[in-house]
């Protein structure tokens, strides 16, 4: 039995051929469909192409809560195994050729070898990320009482040491980026200074930026709570905002869908940190309540296309300092992890043609003379138009499959990992939980 089960390419095309028949039928209705709007079909396809996003290696495992995490089989039991099975979802979708790693859990022994296995899969690897919201074993000082703000300097200075040691890590891997995302805030009033904690954590930030190569960029997490439930020291985008400005032209702020209160208007401070030239990009998932980390675009697909809807008018707009890293940030409970990053991932690409689809000079006219239902209308029309088939087409025309995740259950890819994987008696998974 070969060590490593692989989804040849010859598979996959086996398999588009089943359906290969439907899509052609439904990318010719759609082709004049768009042709008549004077779309060209073919140019949202070189679009759909084009977009890339990251997967977090903490996402290819099973996640859980606070209260249970059952864990599926053939869950990968190492950074290796977890690029292989990255390197799976990039030949189905064919969008993901970057992954981010979490430092300790993902700590590679090897830097070297760990790029040359992820090179062998056309992986490199995307912004880093940070951990000062767990204790690791033998760990000098806890972060109990917080990290980069707490109010002793050891603590703060060992919180910095460790992103410096990301971002070594992360030049000897080939990323560009590191996430710094803390927890650090309170439970009850009184318990922190506000101001204080916040110029500690600037204070702290300034050291870690000065660590920053020429050519990256460092990213803020901001979170409205949890896992402190009173304050949050770096909780809303303003705040973020403010210490990105503070810190430098390196510094830019990261969105992460579940990390704000139900009902804010995200795509609204999308657009504010695209015109401030301060977007680093996105942690997409979807939430109902809290910070669920639920799959993209699975709760409020219209609030995900009304986020591009901005990205794509910045970028038709050219607008300066616009290069969003886009990523996913999720957590799979109940569903097979490599099937829910797919899934999520043609949600992001669907609501990224879309919003390609929104015929803009309509939509300025209808705002220039405050006609606000025409101007639903206009994006309207573009959310209501069923892209499927210029997906399908765009996936299948780079290799990939037309039906990733009907590829993947045929390929009996999981049942042969749960033989090649047995899982590691007391194992603790690394990740969230
Ligand atoms: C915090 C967060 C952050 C990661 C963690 C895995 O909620 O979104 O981005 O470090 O999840
Ligand atoms: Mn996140």
């Amino acid at each position: 039995m070969p060590t490593h089960f692989e989804i040849h390419d010859s598979f996959i095309s086996e398999q588009n051929q089943k359906t290969n028949d439907w899509v052609k039928e439904d990318y010719e209705h759609l082709s004049k469909k768009l042709r008549r709007q004077n779309v060209d079909i073919e140019d949202l396809v070189a679009k759909a192409q084009g977009f890339r996003f990251a997967i977090p290696s903490w996402g290819v495992g099973t996640g859980g809560t606070r209260f249970a995490r059952f864990p599926g089989a053939g869950e990968p039991r190492d950074i290796y195994e977890k690029l292989e099975d990255c390197g799976t979802i990039y030949k189905l979708v064919r969008s993901t050729p970057s992954v981010s790693l979490h430092i300790p859990w993902d700590k590679p022994e090897d830097a070297g070898d760990l790029r040359e296995f992820a090179r062998q899969r056309d992986l490199h690897f995307d912004a880093m990320n940070s951990n000062t919201f767990q204790d690791q074993p033998g760990q000098k000082h806890s972060y109990k009482f917080g990290s980069l703000t707490h109010p002793e300097k050891s603590v703060r200075e060992q919180a910095i040491q460790h992103n410096i040691e990301c971002i070594e890590v992360g030049k000897a891997l080939g990323s560009k980026a590191h996430t710094v995302w803390i927890g650090d805030g309170g439970n009850f009033p009184g318990q922190q200074h506000f101001r204080r904690a916040l110029e500690r954590y600037l204070e702290s930030m300034r050291e870690i930026y000065a660590a920053l190569p020429d050519d990256w960029r460092v990213f803020i997490e901001h979170k409205f709570y949890e896992p402190a439930f009173y304050s949050t020291v770096i909780n809303d985008w303003g705040t973020s905002y403010y210490c990105a400005r503070e810190l430098g032209p390196k510094a830019f702020c990261l969105v992460d869908l579940g990390h704000h209160a139900p009902n804010v208007n995200i795509e609204m401070i999308v657009a504010r940190l695209i015109q401030f030239g301060k977007l680093a990009g996105f942690h997409f998932n979807d939430s109902k309540y809290g910070d669920d980390d639920l799959d993209s675009g699975s709760i409020k697909p219209f609030q995900l296309f009304l986020i591009f809807n901005e990205l794509v008018d910045a970028e038709l707009n050219k607008e300066p300092y616009f290069s969003p890293a886009y990523m996913l940030d999720q957590s799979h409970n109940v569903t097979d992890p490599i099937e829910s990053l797919m899934m999520s991932g043609v949600e992001l690409v669907r609501a990224y043609i879309q919003a390609h689809l929104v015929d803009r000079q309509e939509l300025t006219d209808a705002q220039a003379k405050c006609d606000p239902l025409r101007a639903l209308a206009t994006l309207k029309q573009a959310f209501t138009t069923d892209v499927a088939p210029i997906l399908a087409a765009a996936r299948a025309r780079a290799g990939g499959a037309i039906d990733p995740i009907g590829t993947f259950r045929a390929s009996g890819y999981r049942q042969r990992k749960a033989e090649e994987r047995p899982a590691k008696m007391g194992a603790r998974a690394s990740g969230i939980v």
